[in-house]
């Protein structure tokens, strides 16, 4: 029996599947991972100095102007068959809940029905003192460059995305239910992630802890690959399909 059919075997049996996603979920869409090089004019900073409330407080042009251009990027591509097959599994298990470290949307684009975005979401916007929440027509513009960023309409003070930044709490609510639904399931699946950001980097050890299967996908070996039970290398988009397209035969 390959590796493929151990998980499918577990799969076959679970009532709870986690999939923990990171950055390297949507690379087949397009989009470049935290560990690629930046692209264009934002390829001189590195991620970590622009995603903190230091980096906006400081160059609010620049920030704003570096996640309008993500959020365009984004805008141009769409889900792959690895976040399709996520969303297939909802029909082949009893619950399946996404953990996500990523801000695209994807997920729930593809038809998942159960995601829980940890680290925030590029389309949703609140203002920078106070947190309110602002509803904005997508500024998507060509610039590539710095952009102002618009001021919150109740306090005037500038709007920003509505992610988790460096040094930021992520959102109370939203991580209390991943740390649940990784202590409760019976697989994990760990895809695309180098795991190196915490607190989300510590749900697949939560999982393995509580007596999960912890199957990891990636590409090459992660900071996690070494807790894992199983490690199927590969991109998502082809592991992930491979996957729910076994499972499936055993419902047929
Ligand atoms: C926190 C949203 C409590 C924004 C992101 C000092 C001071 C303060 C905090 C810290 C500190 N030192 C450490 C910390 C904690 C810090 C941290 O972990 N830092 C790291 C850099 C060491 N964490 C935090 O600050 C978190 N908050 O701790 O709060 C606190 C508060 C105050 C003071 C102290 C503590 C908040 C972290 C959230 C940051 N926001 N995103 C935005 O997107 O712009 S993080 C962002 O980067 C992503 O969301 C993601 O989480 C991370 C990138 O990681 P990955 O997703 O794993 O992507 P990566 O590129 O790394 O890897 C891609 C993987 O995919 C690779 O393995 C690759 O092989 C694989 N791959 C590629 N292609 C494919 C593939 N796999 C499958 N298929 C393919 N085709």
């Amino acid at each position: 029996m390959d590796e493929l059919d151990t998980v499918v075997d577990a799969l076959a049996e679970a009532q709870l599947v986690v999939a923990a996603t990171g950055a390297g979920m949507s690379r087949e869409s397009g989009i470049h991972t935290f560990r690629e090089a930046q692209e264009g004019l934002w390829e001189r900073y590195n991620p970590e100095e622009l995603a903190t409330r230091q980096g906006f407080q400081e160059h609010p042009a620049r920030v704003w102007g570096w996640y309008n251009y993500r959020r365009g990027l984004i805008a141009q591509r769409a889900p792959h068959a690895g976040h399709r097959a996520l969303a297939e599994l909802e029909e082949l298990v009893p619950k399946v809940v996404v953990v996500t470290q990523n801000i695209d949307g994807f997920h729930r684009d593809a038809g998942s029905s159960n995601v829980l975005e940890v680290h925030g979401n590029i389309h949703r916007f609140k203002c920078f003192e106070q947190d309110h929440p602002v509803e904005l027509d997508e500024p998507v513009s060509d610039s590539n460059g710095d952009l102002e960023p618009p001021r919150c309409p109740r306090c005037g003070s500038l709007i920003r995305p509505d992610v988790v930044w460096f040094g930021e709490m992520l959102p109370p609510g939203v991580f209390q239910d991943a740390e649940a639904a990784s202590s409760a399931c019976d697989v994990m699946l760990v895809v695309g992630t180098s795991g190196m950001v915490q607190p989300a980097a510590n749900l697949p050890l939560v999982a393995s802890a509580s007596g999960a299967m912890v199957v990891e996908v990636n590409v090459e070996p992660s900071q996690l690959t070494h807790y894992v039970d199983v490690f199927l290398e590969g991109p998502a988009g082809q592991i992930l399909p491979a996957l729910v397209a076994r499972l499936a035969a055993r419902h047929s």
